[in-house]
């Protein structure tokens, strides 16, 4: 009985870290707006094959639907209700994609919309994705249900009843982000409806969840709610095994509300590292490549522990949310693939791979007109599906970025360098770096004007090694460049600052 009870405690203070991948993968995707359908076919005819350990799905909730302006992406964060129909599917076909995914070793993970329901200005009766009634302007959702005594106007003290000041911790709790109706998660009611949400996906057999807009739920309230989540489906996960959890917070310093004061509950998404990786791509503000000798903690980022770490994400790859102009997306694809590959070479943090759509861009004074655009669809607004072409790319405005030869190759080489630690830094006082992960990948990257010549200690054992950017290893002979590693370790790299990808990697798996 001691015992029991001691493992029921230890169960609910182990922190939900852990993304449990499967066979040393490391990497999720975040699958911004695919349909579900087409998500069990990426996990089985790509996902697996390429190492990648887990997808980020869009809200799998019951969404308001937009026709002004024509449905947006930005919809599917306007919850009705927690009915499993949405732009992506329906609730068989999400059944359908989390079975396909885990049988061949991919998990998933949930967008999950808890601080707020639809926007106050939604109406009465309007569409929602499964067809549910519901009220905006009397803050009626009979299909959850939630009435007026479920959210937190009431508590709220500001004049327009919306969030008006980032730097007073209550109002960005319990007012109105953009007029989202706020939930009050304090009530028990509210925190039940919540969790039997999130349990119904845990039993479906999700490894975990994105909580999106935590830095506007108390601590507390979210600790409430997720202490009531169960295990992960023993079909799929050993027992015992606790949902993963990765908190939304935006924290680039200067504001009251930190991300240290949720990184106790689960992890959190380290906006400074996407932030400040663009500024030194871009050599903005003086930044160097070689001043990233320390990145990570040493830049000011929480432990790496705790941390999920991006690029870009689906906000600010468009100007939402946070991080501002230096964010590096599939825009600049070349200095994209540096930033990523970087990323996913160096062992700080759990890694998301961004993969988007294209849309209309359109820049009007550092603003983007059409940053409102959702994925490929047809003219009544249904998502289109991603159809691959003979060369591995997708078609139809998706842009697959996750297929890309230099990110899915860096993917797999960070599953190979697992567990090891950075080793053999090097750096030329500017913009030229490379280092290993102990003696199992080296990289090296050029971000100079000018060329980068250097004869360098990459800790491999001796050997010839396919470079994995510029092509793959296919058998025993290798489509790219290839390095020359002697005994004691030194290879020697020649990389033009005029070439498309001016880095190389190389690994255990790619040596010939
Ligand atoms: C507007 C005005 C309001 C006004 C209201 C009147 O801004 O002041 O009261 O009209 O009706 C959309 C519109 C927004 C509109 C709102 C309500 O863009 O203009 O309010 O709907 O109708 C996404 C989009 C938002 C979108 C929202 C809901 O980014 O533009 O709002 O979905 O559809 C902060 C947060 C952080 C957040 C980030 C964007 O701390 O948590 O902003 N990030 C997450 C998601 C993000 C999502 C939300 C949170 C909300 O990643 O995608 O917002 O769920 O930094
Ligand atoms: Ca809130």
């Amino acid at each position: 009985m001691k015992l029991l009870v001691l493992a029921t405690l230890l169960g609910l203070s182990s922190a939900q870290f852990d993304p449990h991948m499967k066979d040393g993968r490391t990497s999720l995707v975040h699958l911004f707006e695919w349909r579900w359908a087409d998500i069990a076919e990426e996990c089985e005819r790509y996902l697996a094959p390429n190492g990648y350990g887990g997808v980020q799905i869009s809200p799998p909730s019951e969404h308001i639907v937009l026709t002004n302006p024509w449905q947006p992406w930005w919809q599917r964060y306007q919850p009705i209700s927690y009915n499993l129909c949405s732009r992506s599917g329906n609730e068989n076909e999400l059944r359908d994609m989390i079975t396909r995914c885990n049988n061949v070793g991919v998990n998933i993970y949930v967008d999950a919309v808890i601080n707020h329901m639809c926007g106050a200005g939604g109406g009465e009766g309007k569409h929602s994705s499964c067809g549910s009634y519901f009220n905006a302007n009397t803050k009626d959702f009979p299909s959850v249900p939630y009435s007026a005594w479920d959210f937190n106007d009431g508590k709220c003290h500001t004049g327009s009843g919306e969030i008006e000041n980032y730097n007073d911790i209550y109002q960005v709790r319990d007012c109105r982000l953009v007029s989202l109706l706020d939930l009050a998660l304090e009530k028990d009611y509210v925190r039940g409806k919540v969790a039997e949400y999130m349990n119904t996906l845990i039993d479906m057999g999700v490894a975990g969840f994105r909580v999106d807009a935590c830095k506007h739920m108390w601590p507390g309230d979210l600790s409430a709610v997720f202490r009531r989540l169960n295990n992960l489906n023993t079909k799929w996960f050993s027992s015992g095994s606790r949902p993963f959890i990765v908190q939304e917070v935006i924290d680039l310093g200067g504001e009251p509300i930190t991300a240290s004061e949720y990184t106790g509950l689960g992890r959190v998404t380290e906006f400074k590292y996407g932030a400040k990786l663009g500024t030194v791509i871009r050599k903005w503000s003086g930044e160097k490549l070689s001043y990233l000798v320390n990145w990570g903690e040493g830049w000011g980022m929480m432990a790496s522990g705790k941390a999920l770490v991006f690029v870009d994400n689906h906000d600010n790859q468009r100007g939402h949310g946070a991080g501002g102009a230096s964010i590096v997306t599939f825009w600049d694809s070349r200095l994209y693939k540096i930033a990523v590959g970087l990323m996913l070479a160096h062992p700080y943090g759990v890694t998301r791979v961004m993969s988007s759509f294209r849309w209309d861009r359109n820049i009007v004074n550092g603003q983007d007109e059409n940053d409102w655009m959702g994925p490929p669809s047809y003219g009544d607004g249904t998502t289109k599906p991603v159809p691959i072409n003979p060369d591995s790319t997708c078609a139809d405005g998706w842009v697959c970025e996750h297929r890309w030869r230099q990110i899915r190759n860096m993917v797999i080489f960070r599953n190979v360098v697992n567990g090891e630690p950075l080793s053999n830094w090097w750096d030329n006082g500017s913009n030229q770096v490379a280092f290993g992960r102990g003696s199992r990948g080296f990289i090296v990257i050029n971000n100079d004007d000018w060329t980068l010549d250097a004869t360098l200690n990459t800790g491999l054992p001796g050997g010839t090694y396919c470079d994995v950017i510029s092509g793959d290893k296919q058998g025993s002979s290798c489509t790219g460049k290839q390095v020359q590693v002697g005994g004691d370790g030194y290879a020697y790299f020649n990389i033009s600052n005029s070439e498309e990808d001016p880095f190389i990697a190389i690994h255990a798996d790619s040596k010939l």
